[in-house]
């Protein structure tokens, strides 16, 4: 815990952390830019309802006015999901500047778990994490998320990675940089939309009290960093890999073509893939969320015992 004085935490949030009381973390990078107005809100507050009914307390995760919010307000959620891209997509390195200037900032899960271990919350449910981008080997395109797993003890639940990212140099990144990669209840590494990548993880896991106490060693022997939890969305929901991929790499080109970099880049793709696949990838966005947000709070509160 790093309490600190630009950081709020909410009187709900405090005192569930207060009691001891299993709390998780969500990020509002997913509300502004990962999905369009309504759904994004609607989705927002289904995770928080999700997270409620499985025994926890959600606390979403944002930059309102320059401080640092653990816990956000119906209105504040609202806000953020109409503002959309007009919000400042904020990853660790734009921290120092939107706080002084007083902005609003959505936070990436870099700067969710880097605001989350200020507040003591360890466990942290989102959709997709960043990661090594295709072509990173000339473009240098890697996500802050993974440097941020590498040294922020939080345990980042999600649905793997999209295959707009070169998912063979992500683990192998992770593997660098000391990340345990779990699959729950699964040996292959799911990449968000589809249960299967093709590639393994270092460990499968069954149950979340299994979670739980792997963190929890790690936390014990402080051991630095983070744990990435790989959930693969439930087999109703999973689009045909054919569809998806084929979305995938038609917005890679369009991107190239139009010259998008920096942190634009995954706005860009993740917007064009929900064009393109008319709608259908977004129902399986939500759902995989929904199934995070279970996971976490029940690993939550084993994590709480
Ligand atoms: N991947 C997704 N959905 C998302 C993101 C990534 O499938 O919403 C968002 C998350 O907030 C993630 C961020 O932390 O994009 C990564 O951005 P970048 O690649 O610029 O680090
Ligand atoms: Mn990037």
């Amino acid at each position: 815990m790093n309490l600190n004085k630009y950081l709020d935490i909410s009187p709900e949030v405090k005192a569930a952390l207060d009691a001891g009381k299993p709390v998780v973390a969500l990020e509002s990078t997913i509300i502004s830019h990962g999905m369009p107005y309504p759904q994004n809100v609607e989705t927002a507050l289904n995770v928080e309802k999700i997270i409620r009914e499985n025994g926890a307390t959600p606390a979403t995760i944002a930059i309102i006015g320059g401080r640092l919010k653990a816990g956000l307000s119906r209105d504040e959620i609202e806000h953020l999901g109409k503002k959309g891209y007009e919000v400042t997509k904020a990853s660790r390195r734009d921290l120092p500047v939107i706080v002084a200037r007083g902005m609003d900032g959505a936070t990436t899960v870099a700067t969710t778990m880097i605001i989350a271990e200020m507040a003591g919350i360890r466990v942290f449910a989102t959709g997709g994490i960043g990661g090594v981008h295709r072509g990173a080997e000339v473009t240098m395109d890697i996500s802050a998320d993974l440097e941020e797993l590498a040294q922020t003890g939080v345990m980042v639940i999600c649905a793997g990675a999209k295959s707009i990212l070169d998912l063979g140099l992500t683990l192998e990144y992770l593997e660098t940089k000391g990340v345990p990669v779990i699959g729950y209840g699964t040996d292959e590494l799911p990449a968000f939309y589809t249960r299967k990548s093709g590639f393994g993880v270092d460990y499968r896991i069954d149950t979340p009290e299994e979670l739980a106490a792997a963190f929890q060693a790690k936390l014990d022997m402080g051991l630095r960093g983070g744990m990435l939890v790989t959930n693969p969305i439930p087999e109703e929901y999973s689009m045909d890999p054919d569809v998806i991929n084929k979305a995938i790499d038609e917005a890679i080109e369009e991107s190239k073509r139009l010259g998008i970099h920096g942190k634009q880049t995954t706005p860009f793709l993740l917007a064009k893939v929900k064009d393109i696949t008319g709608g259908d990838s977004l129902a399986s966005n939500i759902r995989l969320v929904y199934n995070n947000a279970q996971l976490a709070a029940k690993t939550a509160a084993a994590l709480a015992k």
